[in-house]
């Protein structure tokens, strides 16, 4: 609030066109105030960092000062597709195994034509859908938009809208389509019957995050399933 009345007093924008969501998410990329004070830029230089004019100039340039901000880096993917070799072992998949590109190759992990990629930083294996979807290599600046929304399906939608501006094809792996979301008392039903069964997912609060993730893996490995710690229906279901 005390942010908003300053943003007001500073004259780059008036009350009336001051809009936003009922969070507060203001302009084309949904600055909140405090994030306006800090990151907003006058990239046109016209003397106001105005990020709700039709000319999307500031507003642009402001996200990209935040991006910078939290160490964007340049020239580095948000995330490449990959293909896993068969016998791959899932348990690599995991955001706390980063590896360089090169080590992923010779574990025979390539683009999708075939090729190792480049060595851009340390990359971990990310798989938004378990084994059955497609899967991503990941890369530092994947963090950096989750500084934005932290849901895999948001980074991955904005990553890949970029690459498709910039001329790259679609998403080549198919999806699962028998498959959908987990709902939060699904999700919150999955952690307690995991934990129940001495899969420990150290709280039933209906997020599926890093211990989730853990326990369903650990769960699978001692099943003798495939341990890609994706937390399905058909997993929630095996649990019942
Ligand atoms: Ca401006």
């Amino acid at each position: 609030m005390i942010a908003a009345l300053q943003i007001l007093q500073s004259g780059d924008v008036s009350a009336r066109k001051m809009t936003g969501s009922w969070a507060g998410a203001m302009g084309h990329t949904q600055f909140i105030p405090t994030s306006y004070l800090d990151y907003a830029v006058d990239y046109n230089g016209d003397g106001r960092r105005d990020i709700w004019s039709d000319d999307p100039t500031d507003a642009l340039a402001s996200t990209a000062a935040y991006l910078s901000k939290f160490g964007w880096v340049t020239g580095m993917p948000w995330g490449v597709e990959v293909i896993l070799p068969e016998g791959f072992d899932y348990t690599l998949a995991d955001r706390k195994i980063l590896r360089m590109p090169s080590d992923w190759a010779r574990l025979g992990i390539t683009d999708t034509k075939g090729a190792p990629i480049r060595d851009f930083g340390s990359a971990s294996i990310l798989l938004p859908a378990g084994a059955e979807g497609a899967a991503f290599m990941i890369f530092k600046n994947f963090e950096v938009l989750e500084r934005y929304n932290t849901a895999d399906a948001y980074v991955i939608g904005v990553g890949h809208l970029a690459d498709r501006l910039r001329g790259e094809g679609p998403i080549k792996a198919s999806w699962p389509r028998g498959d959908r979301a987990l709902t939060f008392d699904e999700r919150k039903e999955l952690q307690d019957r995991l934990t129940r069964a001495g899969f420990t997912t150290k709280g039933v609060d209906g997020r599926i995050g890093p211990n989730t993730i853990d326990a369903v893996r650990a769960y699978q490995v001692a099943k003798g399933l495939t341990p890609d710690g994706y937390p399905s229906l058909r997993l929630l279901e095996r649990l019942r």
